[in-house]
Order: C-alpha cells, then structure tokens, then sequence
C-alpha cells in the first residue's frame, strides 16, 4: 500500500507539472481526490489493514492529499496568471480611437429667430413681457382701439371662448397690461404664440408667433421709429440692408405704416425672394394711438410712443428662404437639420 501511495504521488506529481489549463488542473483534480479518485479508492481500503498499519499508512495517505492539494494551487495560481496574461496580450484597447458621437441637438429655427431679435432689443434696453394667450375681449380689441363690430374682430378671424374671452390675436394685449400697471418710460418687446382663425395653407396658420415692441417715454417720434427699425433690420438681415416705410391703417397707431427691407437676395435690382419689386414687406409699425395711451391709464398730453409687430414665421422664411409654413410644424429633422 505505501509503493501505491508513492506511486500516486509520483504519478500526481507528474502530470501536474505539464498540466497547462485550469481545466486540465480540474480533471486531474478529480482523477486523484474526487470521490472516485484514486487517491480516496486507497484510503477506503484502509478498513483492512491492522491496528499497527492504519496510522502509518494513514499519515503517508494524509501527507500524500496534501502535496497534491498544495501542488493544485499552486499550479492553479500560475496558469491562472498565465491565462490573463495572454489574454490582456490577446485584447489590445486603442486609447486613441475616436469615441462614438451623440450629436448636439439644436434650437428650432422660429427659436432661433426669436432669440436673435430678443438679443437686439435687450442690447438696446428693452425689457422682455409675457401675458396670457387666453385673454380677455377687453384687452386684446378694445384697449387697443378696436371697439365691437370692428371688422377684424370678425368671428371668421378670432377664436371666441365666450364673449369676453377670446384666443389673443396679437401679443398686444401684453403691452396693455404692462401699460396700465407701469408709468413711463417704458421699452419693452413681447414675444408669444397667438391665433387665428385661418385656413392652414403654406402662408397661413391659426397658431403663429409675434414680436411686438413698444416705447412709450416723453418725445418720442417717428425719428425714434425708423432709426430702432434701421438697427433691427441691420442686425437681422445684413448691414447693407435699408427699410422703407408705406403708409397704411391701423387701429391702434396713427400714423401708421407697413414696412419692407431691401431684398437680402439681389439688394434691390429685383429676384425671385422678392418676386420682382427689389423689397421683402416683414412688418407693420405706427406711432401708439393716443387714444390707446389714454385707455391704459397714460396721458398723451405728456407721453408719446411708437409700436412695432411682426409675424416670426413670415420672418423666418424670408430669412432661410422656406416657402411652406408647415414645415416649422412637422418636426422633419431633415427639416430642422439644415438652420
Ligand atoms: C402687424 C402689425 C403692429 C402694433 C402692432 C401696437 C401695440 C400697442 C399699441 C400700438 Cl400696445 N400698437 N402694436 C403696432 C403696429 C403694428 O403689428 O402687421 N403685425 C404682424
């Protein structure tokens, strides 16, 4: 029993000196200690043996298990490192490559339009107002001059929750409030969402956006009007850009006039953009009717102003030559993606 005890040992010996795999390490394993292994098969015979043999044969037996179980780990450390060697060998990381890219998203182009007019005024020391789009009938017609059964209160053009309240047409309403609460001087631009009730076609839309401006403050003129105009259409869209002014009606102004800049596309000799006539109309202006003034708390005996609105989306399509409105409403990134 003890030359089979060495012989095991030699044999175990052996065969883990040239193991190279932990998974060879692990049938080598059970081919000595595993329950039927051979090492346990010797053990399980000792039952036969005297009372003078058992404890000699068992200490050799013990000490032969644990040569073969230190042998195992060691053998098992140093393949283990081996393997990961290899592998870091195998599994080379290019720091340098470039990583994978997410992409920006961008603001929408009305967005842009808005926050670039917004930036003019405020460099000229405007203060931005906000009011409700669902306003009362009060405020959005008749503080500005446009008593009951004005024509553009046409039930055809507003959108009517009762009749008190109505969808705002314009965003001047806003600058009501702001007048009716705030003495002068006042230098303000209200941008907003307002409605009509139209017909959606590649001009038209029942939601669009507006910018108006109002100065109100004692002496102001037209001087002060067409100057700020000049600024603004500088800034939007180019230097060389001029303005003009052609009289026309409103309400709420008196003088009142509608307003084109040079056409950006040819400067003037005539082009496609402004379809022959060398100037693009973008808005319509006017000194604040005093009428207006007196109905928001402002005397007009002392104070004077000039006011300004203009529709974002007509803008923006003059400005990024864009010939269907629908298309700031779709939401085609391939759209989008080009402003
Ligand atoms: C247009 C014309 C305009 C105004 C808006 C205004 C506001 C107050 C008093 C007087 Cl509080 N006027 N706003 C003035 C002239 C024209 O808009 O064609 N918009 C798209």
């Amino acid at each position: 029993m003890k030359e089979q005890l060495d012989s095991i040992k030699n044999q175990a010996e052996k065969e883990l000196s040239t193991a190279s795999s932990l998974q060879e390490l692990e049938s080598i394993r059970l081919k000595y200690l595993g329950k039927k292994g051979e090492l346990t098969s010797v053990l399980r015979g000792m039952g036969a043996l005297s009372a003078e043999e058992r404890p000699i044969i068992g200490q050799i037996a013990n000490h032969v298990r644990s040569f073969i179980e230190e042998r195992l780990e060691e053998t098992e450390s140093t393949l283990d490192r081996k393997e990961k060697e290899l592998k870091l060998g195998q599994e080379v990381i290019d720091i340098t490559m470039p990583g994978t890219s997410r992409g920006f998203g961008k603001r929408h182009p009305l967005t842009q339009v808005i926050d670039e007019i917004k930036e003019v005024f405020l460099g000229m020391g405007y203060q931005i107002a906000e009011g409700p789009e669902i306003e009362l009938d009060y405020f959005n017609f008749e503080a500005m001059n446009i008593p009951k059964n004005h024509p553009s209160r046409d039930v055809q053009d507003t959108f009517y929750i009762n009749d008190n309240v109505v969808l705002r047409t314009h965003t001047s309403p806003v600058q009501a409030r702001v007048m009716k609460t705030q003495q002068p001087p006042i230098r303000i631009i209200c941008p907003g969402r307002v409605y009509r009730s139209d017909e959606v076609d590649a001009t038209h839309s029942p939601v669009f956006h507006q910018i108006e401006a109002l100065v109100v403050d004692k002496g102001v003129t037209m001087g002060d009007l067409v100057g700020t105009l000049k600024v603004f259409a500088k800034v939007l869209f180019g230097e060389g850009t001029n303005i003009r002014l052609r009289p026309h009606h409103f309400p709420f102004t008196e003088p009142s006039a509608e307003v084109d800049v040079s056409c950006w596309g040819c400067g003037g000799s005539g082009c496609r953009i402004c379809k022959g006539e060398g100037w693009v109309e973008i808005l319509g202006a006017g000194m604040v009717n005093p009428k207006v003034l007196r109905e928001c708390g402002i005397d007009p005996s002392v104070y004077s102003g000039f006011a300004f609105g203009l529709g974002v989306e007509r803008v923006a399509m003059a400005r990024f030559n864009i010939d269907d409105m629908r298309l700031f409403t779709e939401n085609d990134v391939r759209f989008l993606k080009q402003f």
